[in-house]
This record gives C-alpha cells, sequence and structure tokens, in this order.
C-alpha cells in the first residue's frame, strides 16, 4: 500500500486519539474544578505505527484490505489511575458516555494473564468527522494503575528485546514482580482513603490560596494601597496558622470586599 494511502487511512485514528485524550483530560479538570478526587491520574495516546499494523496482520493472518476490521487497536487510549477501585469508576463512565459504545470488554485484573498482565481493556466504537463525513472507528482502551503500568512498560520492553524467547529466570523473575505489583496494589488500596484525603486537602487548600491571590491582585487596581497590604498581611498571618477553615472565611471575606468594589466601579 502506497505511504500516503497509510496516512490518509491513518488520519481519523489520530483524530480520534487527539480527540479521546482531550475529553479524558477534561474529566480531570472537571473533578478538580470541584475539589474532587479524580480517579484518573493521568491519560496518554497512541496510533499504531504502520510496521506494527503490518506486523500484527501477518501475526493475525489479517488480509490487509480488512485490518480496519480486525485490527481494533489502531487507536490506542491509556488511562493511568492511582488505585484498582479507580479503575472500575473509569469502566462506569466510559460506560455512561454517549459518543463511545462498548464493543467489547476484557478484565485482566480479575483475570490476570499467564504473564503476569493485568489492566482492563474496553474496545469502543467511536465516531470522527473527517472530509468525506462521519467515520466510526475502534478504539483500545487500557485501563491500569501506575503499578500495572510500570510493570507492563518493562514486561513489553522485555518482550520486544527477547522476542519468543524470554529466557527462563527473566520470566520467573517478571512473574515474582507481577506477584509484587499485585501486594502493592491491594497495600495501597487499604490506606485509600487516607491519602484521598490527604490529597483532597492539599487540592482545596491550593484553590483557595489561589482565589485569594487573584483577588488581592485585582484588589490592587481598585483599592486604597494602604488596605490592600493590611489584607495581603492577613492573608500571610492566617496562611503561617495553618487553619484551612480560617482560610476559607478569609476568602470568603475578600471575596464580598472585592465585589463591593465592583459595584461601586459600575456606579
Ligand atoms: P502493542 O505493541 O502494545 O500494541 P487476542 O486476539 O484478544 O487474544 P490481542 O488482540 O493482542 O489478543 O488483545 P489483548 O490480549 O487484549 O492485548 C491487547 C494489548 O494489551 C496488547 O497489544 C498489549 O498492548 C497489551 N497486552 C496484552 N497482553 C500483554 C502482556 O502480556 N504484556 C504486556 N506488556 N502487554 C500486554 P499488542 O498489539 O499485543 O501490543
Amino acid at each position: 500500500m502506497e505511504i500516503q494511502l497509510w496516512r490518509e487511512i491513518l488520519d481519523p485514528y489520530s483524530l480520534a486519539v487527539d480527540e479521546l485524550v482531550t475529553k479524558f483530560n477534561h474529566i480531570i479538570d472537571e473533578y478538580k474544578h470541584v475539589g474532587a478526587y479524580s480517579p484518573i491520574e493521568q491519560v496518554t495516546g497512541r496510533v499504531k505505527t504502520i510496521s506494527s499494523i503490518l506486523e500484527k496482520s501477518q501475526k493475525k493472518s489479517i488480509e490487509l484490505e480488512n485490518f480496519e476490521e480486525n485490527i481494533d487497536d489502531i487507536a490506542g487510549i491509556r488511562i493511568i489511575c492511582q488505585f484498582v477501585e479507580d479503575i472500575y469508576k473509569v469502566v462506569d463512565i466510559v460506560k455512561k458516555r454517549s459518543d463511545m459504545r462498548i464493543k467489547n470488554e476484557k478484565d485482566y485484573i480479575n483475570n490476570m494473564k499467564k504473564s503476569g498482565y493485568r489492566s482492563y481493556h474496553l474496545i469502543v466504537y467511536y465516531d470522527v468527522e473527517t472530509l468525506k463525513g462521519k467515520k466510526e472507528l475502534q478504539v483500545e482502551i487500557q485501563i491500569r494503575t501506575l503499578a500495572m503500568n510500570f510493570w507492563a512498560t518493562i514486561e513489553h520492553s522485555l518482550q520486544y528485546k527477547y522476542k519468543q524467547n524470554m529466557p527462563e529466570h527473566i520470566r520467573e523473575r517478571l512473574s515474582s514482580a507481577a506477584e509484587a505489583i499485585l501486594i502493592l496494589d491491594r497495600e495501597m488500596s487499604v490506606v485509600r482513603d487516607e491519602i484521598m484525603d490527604a490529597q483532597n486537602s492539599f487540592t482545596i487548600k491550593a484553590n483557595i490560596v489561589a482565589d485569594i491571590l487573584t483577588n488581592i491582585q485585582n484588589l490592587y487596581k481598585v483599592a486604597k494601597k494602604q488596605e490592600v497590604v493590611s489584607i495581603q498581611d492577613e492573608f500571610f498571618r492566617i496562611y503561617q496558622n495553618g487553619d484551612q477553615d480560617e482560610l476559607a472565611q478569609f476568602s470568603r471575606d475578600l471575596d464580598m470586599i472585592s465585589a463591593r468594589y465592583r459595584a461601586q466601579s459600575l456606579r
């Protein structure tokens, strides 16, 4: 197949990957903006390379004319979560969306692969708009924890290096590393609530401080310098005290002061 034709075929897959990465990143932002914990930690995406498509077609005896129907991971999205529980939340989020239709799912978390591989896979149908009109594509979404991703990345590199001939002692090491990852994920789940509380309160505090600083910066334009300086001193005092409730109250008071100045400027 000519390189130009490959480009034409793969272009919509690039669009799908770009759109989906943006959409999943937006979900992270939505959680952040309401000060809530996001089950999605990180999102990446890729379009399978031509050589990788050729290799898979050969391995699975797929005719090149039919590769789009038969290779379901030409567009791939990888979603990384902190905790195993988050993976199932993300699966629910995807299932409830109207822009992705589930074709099939594989739970390699409850059914770990012989290699030790763990991950949740969804194949979804996703529509993109091209110059030729709407095109329905298949996209593979892999959802896994940070720990599972660490293992899979290392194992993938070793698979690539050794192809079918991975030495037995390395296979054994990978298998015991997979066990260690399983235990690590379980241990992290036990302290999940505490970790989430700590992360939530960090995010909430950061948002309050950002609001206060924006307000102070705007007040410099409209209020007397002396008044802003004393507001700023009060902020430093409360911040150093470290009492989050007091900081939140200060932020609300500052909102009212700012609103008063805005009202005055409209008169
Ligand atoms: P690449 O290079 O990552 O794209 P099936 O026909 O369903 O039996 P298929 O189509 O390979 O097999 O589906 P499966 O098993 O769900 O695997 C899809 C992808 O999951 C793989 O894509 C890998 O990315 C990942 N994966 C599956 N098993 C393993 C494993 O044992 N180790 C690692 N590191 N990754 C795995 P590709 O196309 O094989 O590879």
